[in-house]
């Protein structure tokens, strides 16, 4: 044991740093997603359809509802908590890690919108989150209007994956939108800590307030003395 800052007792530094960062790194990590897009282009049903793999066709119209649902991905627990949005609230989205955007491939008014959300999204959160695009009803062939070549370009103008899905029909893989939003999530949090190797660098004060609920002994202040 040695005496650190004003009396505080710790073994040594590096031990205790590896203590904090194996605790937070076995927790379960928690991921905020907004759900988005215009009135019944299946936001519900396809959540419904990832998170339980059923499809009722009757869904509550226009009810902002919050799920939570936990996923393994990779060797990581990853918890999701997920709004299903109306859109109206500005507060959801500048909060989230990542964006659900949905239009309907029978909607053409959809489609439109989606190219307005993924603006708004982009004036209002900060951190550039990654939107991860559904293109949802393709199930309804007769009745699309939205092609593929609409899709691509859409996709290519405003650089956002776009995935074609269908709420009505079984998927083998029903994990796989949330899957590839948590892949999202993560390589653009890479992009921000290249270029700004502070966020998330769990010695530095943007992390001070989990490390300091992990390690009580400690003030912030001391801590920032400690690992600086
Ligand atoms: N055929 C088909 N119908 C779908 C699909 N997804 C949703 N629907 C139907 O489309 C209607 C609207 O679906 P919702 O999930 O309520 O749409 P929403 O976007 O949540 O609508 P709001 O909550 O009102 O904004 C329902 O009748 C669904 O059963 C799909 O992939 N294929
Ligand atoms: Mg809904």
């Amino acid at each position: 044991m040695v005496d650190l800052i004003d009396g505080h007792k710790l073994q040594s530094m590096p031990p205790l740093l590896e203590k904090i960062r194996g605790r937070l790194s076995s927790r379960a990590k928690s991921v905020r997603v907004v759900v988005l897009g215009s009135h019944g282009v299946g936001k519900t049903a396809l959540l419904i359809r990832c998170l339980t793999d059923q499809f009722f066709n009757n869904y509550v119209p226009g009810k902002e509802m919050a799920y939570k649902h936990q996923m393994v991905v990779g060797t990581k627990k990853i918890n999701f908590d997920i709004c299903d949005s109306n859109g109206k609230n500005n507060a959801m989205i500048s909060y989230a890690d990542a964006v659900l955007l949905v239009f309907s491939v029978t909607d053409k008014s959809s489609f439109e919108n989606a190219k307005l959300l993924v603006e708004k999204v982009r004036s209002l959160n900060v951190n550039n989150i990654p939107i991860l695009v559904v293109a949802n009803k393709i199930d309804q062939c007769k009745k699309r209007t939205v092609t593929k070549d609409d899709i691509d370009s859409f996709s290519r103008s405003l650089d956002v994956l776009v995935l074609e899905r269908s709420a009505a029909i079984p998927t083998e893989d029903i994990a796989s939108l949330f899957i590839e939003m948590y892949k999202l999530i993560q390589a653009s949090k890479k992009q921000r800590r290249d270029s700004d190797p502070t966020i998330n660098d769990p010695t530095s004060k943007f992390n001070l307030t989990s490390i300091r609920r992990l390690s009580t002994s400690l003030d912030e202040n001391d801590f920032i003395k400690l690992v600086m």
